[in-house]
């Protein structure tokens, strides 16, 4: 029989979650952070090693995949998990969110989006109804309903309305995840609603009261700053189910994530590790770095000497200094995993001080090298 996918609450510490959530492809320890893998390739990291940084789940998009190489021919290919090689759950997002901020030409209306390919040109549309479809020719695991990322700032009515949107956006993928969907899949619903508590609440309410497997928190990190971001989970997660998943989309730095948890957040997904990893930044417990800077030209310490991921580990700082100088591919591979294994290491701390009662230590400890943004 196929198991059934389930949340189980295993620890609380103040508002902070210990859980684990069940999947026919294995077991996701929250609070998880899910690297994400957008074109069906988390950037510049081979999986095995994603893998071993501690990562339980990563992310696809709808949007990329169903534009190339296509959902169909990814389903004829056996599915996203073999064409990628990677055997574990695959949570993917539904397109929306993606569709607003890189396609042309868009158009919204009741029925959905239609677009612009920002790859070929070519025009498409994409439903609800089409987005299950898509993310169940994929094989995902977890789900996201259609929506509509709020823009911010957004005035009252311009929130309600696109809540409202999402709302029903929200019962029609639920009819096309019962159609499209399989045993052990799972289909997470979207609060939306801005920073305007009223909002949250009625979109959590009418949520709620439909069969979703988890929750989302979404249209936060999109431009109103940490404090209006932290006040809106702090109104928004006490009205969601406890025996269910929480997941704040696109969050975050260490210090959003750690407020995050903080206030009853599960799960997280991010380019942060991978996009910063390209450009030069490193994360480590003692802070973010620049390894282009200078000052690592002849530093023969590693990123990190406390970090258990090889990436951190085995290269030294004016190695990987040189690597980025001389242009070469190994070095935002080298920085990117070691990012990923950094972010794996950040949520097994916050898991363990749960389990301990001990995770204000660790979040007071991540907050004095990655100061919050929140005076
Ligand atoms: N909706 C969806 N995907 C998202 C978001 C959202 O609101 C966000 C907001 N930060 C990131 N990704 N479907």
């Amino acid at each position: 029989m196929t198991q059934p996918f389930s949340y189980k609450l295993l620890a609380q510490d103040g508002a902070a979650r210990l859980g684990e959530i069940a999947t026919p492809r294995g077991v996701i320890r929250t609070p998880a952070f899910m690297p994400v893998g957008t074109t069906a390739s988390v950037k510049a990291v081979f999986l095995d090693d994603v893998k071993a940084a501690g990562s339980d789940i990563i992310l696809g998009n709808t949007y990329h995949l169903m534009l190339r190489p296509g959902a169909e021919r990814i389903a004829k290919l056996g599915g996203l998990h073999s064409f990628m090689r990677w055997d574990g759950p695959i949570l993917t997002d539904s397109g929306g969110f993606q569709v607003m901020s890189l396609a042309q030409l868009r158009k919204l209306t009741e029925k959905g989006v239609t677009f612009r390919s920002h790859i070929d040109g070519a025009m498409y549309e994409l439903t609800p109804e089409r987005s299950i479809e898509v993310q169940n020719l994929l094989g995902s695991d977890i789900q996201m309903q259609f929506d509509e990322c709020t823009p911010f700032p957004a005035t009252f009515d311009e929130a309600e309305s696109s809540m409202r949107l999402s709302l029903r956006w929200a019962e029609r993928s639920l009819a096309a995840f019962a159609q499209y969907g399989r045993p052990g899949r799972a289909l997470f619903g979207i609060v939306q609603g801005s920073t305007f508590p009223e909002l949250r609440r009625e979109s959590a309410a009418k949520l709620t009261s439909m069969d979703f497997h988890g929750y989302s928190v979404g249209g936060l990190a999109v431009g109103e700053g940490q404090r209006a971001m932290f006040d809106t989970l702090d109104f928004t997660t006490p009205l969601l189910p406890t025996n269910k998943p929480r997941y704040l989309m696109g969050v975050g730095t260490p210090a959003d994530i750690v407020g995050a948890v903080e206030r009853g957040i599960d799960m997280f997904d991010c380019v942060m590790p991978t996009r910063s990893g390209r450009h030069g930044q490193a994360f480590t417990w003692a802070g973010k770095l620049n390894i282009k800077n200078a000052a690592h030209i002849e530093d023969l310490r590693p990123l990190d000497e406390t970090s258990t991921c090889p990436a951190s580990r085995d290269y030294s700082r004016a190695y990987i200094h040189h690597l980025f100088r001389s242009g070469e591919y190994l070095a935002p591979m080298i920085l990117s995993w070691a990012n990923i294994g950094f972010y794996q290491e950040l949520m097994a701390a916050i898991r363990k001080s749960i389990a301990e009662g001990t995770f204000a230590d660790v979040a007071a400890r991540v907050r004095a090298v990655y100061p919050s943004t929140v005076e």
